[in-house]
Formats: C-alpha cells, sequence, structure tokens
C-alpha cells in the first residue's frame, strides 16, 4: 500500500498556502522538495559534527569524516557500483559533466575525433562538450530524435565510427520525459570500445539504477532532484576509466605529494574531490537514499506512472491542448503547449492558483527548435504527488486556457 497521505506528512514545504491557495508542487524535474529526515540530517551535522574531514586528529573530524565515508557507501549501494572509491562527490550533474568532459578531452579528444550526444539534451550536456570539443578540434555529433521525441535509435549505427571517442546520453530527457534505450546504445558503443556517459539527473529520482547492469562508464546525477540538499551530486566512473583520467581542479586533499617541481595525485576518489568537500550535503545525500529506500524504487515507479497517466489522459482532453514529447517509454514529466499561447502566461496564471510548473525552453534549446516552439509548460512530478493536485492542476489550465483565448 503506498501510503501517500503519511509520505506527504514527510515533506514540510508541501503544506503551504500560495496566494491563499494550497502549494502544488508540479516542478520537480528542476528540483525536489526535502523530507524531514534530510533537513534533520543537516541540522544534526551542523548542531553537533560540523568539522573539515580528512586531515583532523580531532574527535569532531573522525566523526564527520567516518559519516562523509558512509554515505559514500550508501550511495555506491544504491547504484550497485562496484567499488567506493567510483563514487566522486561533486556539486551536482553540471559539475560531473564537466569533470569528465574536461579530463576526457585533455587525455583522450584530438583533433578529427568526434563526440556523440543527442538531439535531447540537457545544456550541461552539450556545453562541456562544445567546449571540450573546442579545444580539441573535435567534432559534436548528434543522434536526432523523431516527433514523438523518442531517440531515432538505428542512426547511432550510422553516426558510430573510429573516429567516435565518447557517447554522451540523458538517460531521461527533462524536457520531454523520454526515457532512453541507453542499455542498447551502450552495447552498441561498447561493441566498437567506445565509452558511454550516461546523465541521469533525471533518472535517480524515478528508476532503480544499477550501474553494472548497465555497464555504463559515467553516470551523473544531482542530490536536489532526488530529495537531497542542493549543492551535491554524484560522478560514478568504472575504476579503470577514473585512473587513466588526469584530476579536474587542483588543490585539498587530491594531491599525494607537493613540490613545486612536481605533484603527485593522491588515489580514487580524492584525485577529483579538490578543497574542503560538502560533508553536510552529501550526509543529506544519503539520508534521502536511505527515504527512498524505504518506499521502494518500484512502488514510487509504478506510483509515478499512474500519476503521468491519469494527467496525461486529462490533458489530451483540453481542446487545441499539445502534448510535447509521446514517447513509448515515459517518466513522470509532461510538456505542453496550447494553441499560440505563450507558455509563460499559462505559467502565471497557474501561479497565481499556487500551481508551480516550468516554462520555457527548460534548458534545452536545440529541442524547442526541433518542434519550432519558443518554450513548453512542463508540470513533473514526484512520489508526494496526488491524483487531486492534478485534477487542480487541469482546471487551472482550462481556466488559464479560457482567460488567454
Ligand atoms: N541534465 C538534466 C537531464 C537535467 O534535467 C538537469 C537539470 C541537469 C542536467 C543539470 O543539473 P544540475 O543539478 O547540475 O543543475 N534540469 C533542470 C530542469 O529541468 N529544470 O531546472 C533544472
Amino acid at each position: 500500500m503506498y501510503n501517500i497521505n503519511a509520505i506527504r506528512l514527510d515533506f514540510p514545504a508541501l503544506h503551504q498556502q500560495v496566494y491563499n491557495h494550497p502549494l502544488v508542487y508540479l516542478d520537480n524535474a528542476a528540483t525536489t522538495q526535502k523530507p524531514k529526515i534530510v533537513i534533520d540530517t543537516l541540522l544534526e551535522y551542523y548542531n553537533k559534527q560540523n568539522s573539515n574531514i580528512h586531515r583532523g586528529v580531532h574527535y569532531l573530524s573522525q566523526q564527520a569524516t567516518t559519516a562523509y565515508e558512509e554515505a559514500r557507501k550508501t550511495i555506491q549501494i544504491f547504484i550497485n557500483a562496484e567499488h567506493s572509491h567510483e563514487i566522486i562527490f561533486t556539486r551536482g550533474t553540471t559539475e560531473s559533466i564537466n569533470l569528465v568532459a574536461s579530463s576526457f578531452g585533455k587525455q583522450f579528444l584530438k583533433a578529427g575525433d568526434e563526440v556523440l550526444i543527442t538531439a535531447m539534451e540537457h545544456h550541461s550536456n552539450i556545453v562541456p562538450w562544445q567546449l571540450a570539443c573546442e579545444e580539441r578540434q573535435t567534432k559534436l555529433k548528434v543522434i536526432p530524435i523523431a516527433n514523438n521525441g523518442e531517440l531515432l535509435i538505428n542512426d547511432i549505427d550510422k553516426l558510430l565510427s573510429k573516429k567516435t571517442k565518447i557517447v554522451a546520453v540523458t538517460h531521461i530527457s527533462n524536457a520531454l520525459g523520454t526515457i532512453n534505450p541507453i542499455k542498447e546504445i551502450i552495447k552498441k558503443a561498447h561493441q566498437q570500445n567506445i565509452p558511454v556517459l550516461i546523465d541521469g539527473a533525471q533518472a535517480l529520482p524515478h528508476i532503480k539504477i544499477d550501474v553494472q547492469e548497465l555497464d555504463c562508464d559515467f553516470y551523473c546525477f544531482s542530490g536536489h532532484k532526488m530529495y537531497a540538499p542542493m549543492g551535491v551530486g554524484i560522478l560514478y566512473g568504472k575504476e579503470k576509466w577514473l585512473e587513466e583520467l588526469p584530476p579536474y581542479q587542483g588543490g585539498g586533499e587530491m594531491i599525494e605529494n607537493v613540490t613545486f617541481d612536481k605533484t603527485t595525485y593522491n588515489e580514487l576518489p580524492y584525485k577529483f574531490e579538490a578543497g574542503t568537500p560538502n560533508v553536510g550535503d552529501g550526509l543529506g545525500l544519503a539520508a534521502a537514499i536511505k527515504y527512498m529506500n524505504t518506499i521502494g524504487l518500484g512502488n514510487i515507479n509504478s506510483y509515478e506512472l499512474s500519476l503521468l497517466d491519469y494527467a496525461t489522459k486529462k490533458l489530451k482532453k483540453i481542446e487545441g491542448l499539445r502534448i510535447i514529447g509521446e514517447a513509448h517509454e515515459k517518466a513522470g514529466v509532461i510538456s505542453f503547449i496550447i494553441k499560440n499561447i505563450h507558455p509563460s502566461d499559462i505559467g502565471t496564471i497557474l501561479d497565481k492558483l499556487g500551481i508551480a510548473v516550468r516554462t520555457g525552453h527548460h534548458c534545452a534549446q536545440p529541442i524547442m527548435d526541433f518542434y519550432k516552439i519558443p518554450g513548453t509548460v512542463r508540470a513533473s512530478f514526484a512520489l508526494y504527488n496526488t491524483f487531486e493536485e492534478i485534477d487542480i492542476f487541469v482546471e487551472g489550465i482550462i481556466k488559464a486556457k479560457k482567460m488567454l483565448e
């Protein structure tokens, strides 16, 4: 039994009024609200444990170091990584991808090589590769999408070649909700010994990830989209790749020995964790994982899919509403437009009704160009949303449409 009432009580931010309406929070792809256990973990850390880690002989430092390394293990187990030193703490998905693009670029990309991404990437999985490609005179190639928002998977065979040095693909599109067949993509790339990076920012909150089963080489995600604090994220990398990549940033615990002539680098994972780490938020991420585990990823997934199905059916009944992204495999994201009404006008009216959605290009401008639209209204679901909230949302859209037509 999915006890939605009990779950909602875990999230203090959900129980507030916005412009005299109960908050209906449907902007979860941007960031999720935080359960009390995560907030309490931060309070506990700053009330009792706060200390710089790895370098202290004193009690608090040792406590904080142990807690931080335990958090790393919790994350390792959650995504089934083989080793805990394959889990690198970063600020989020964006930093994780920048790390790989920069370090992989320096080590492996040269003039004439190619990097392969898809047409549905978030800017965070486009721009870091463009920067690396510009620096190395490498070409960025793009796997196209079909009108329904699915990847044209057969085009991958044509696009992969001896020149391809890495493939970088989003697991779930933040603008369309499409779940990509990443296992198939990884298999195709590996047949030609090409490594694959997965942008999992939108996947971790919704589906169970097993990096060994996927056999991906890198997997990136953000804590704040999966009920954890902002400012912490993860780069998973296979040991053999992380060993081969040069450091991304210098300073702090990433060194083994420093002289003015030469510096040698620390072992994994510390080689990639320069400067004082974000300990409190790292503990918050582990707390969020434990919270999700108590509900169960399978339960979360099937509940969210029923919300998606319910909302999609109701929205389709609204005359003139066009859903952008109708892939067969979708996560709890619905993007839509209504005739020629500007998405931000709809978003503004919904806001006054206490309904939080996102409008615009969702940091995926090439997708908007593909559909020749300025942007969409996007509702994205989390484990705490309800069917009643979807009813309120749909009524709000009907009201907005009447006002704007
Ligand atoms: N990749 C995807 C697929 C994303 O959806 C996002 C953020 C990022 C990368 C970047 O994550 P960050 O935590 O490093 O910022 N997506 C969104 C969104 O859809 N609305 O706001 C942020």
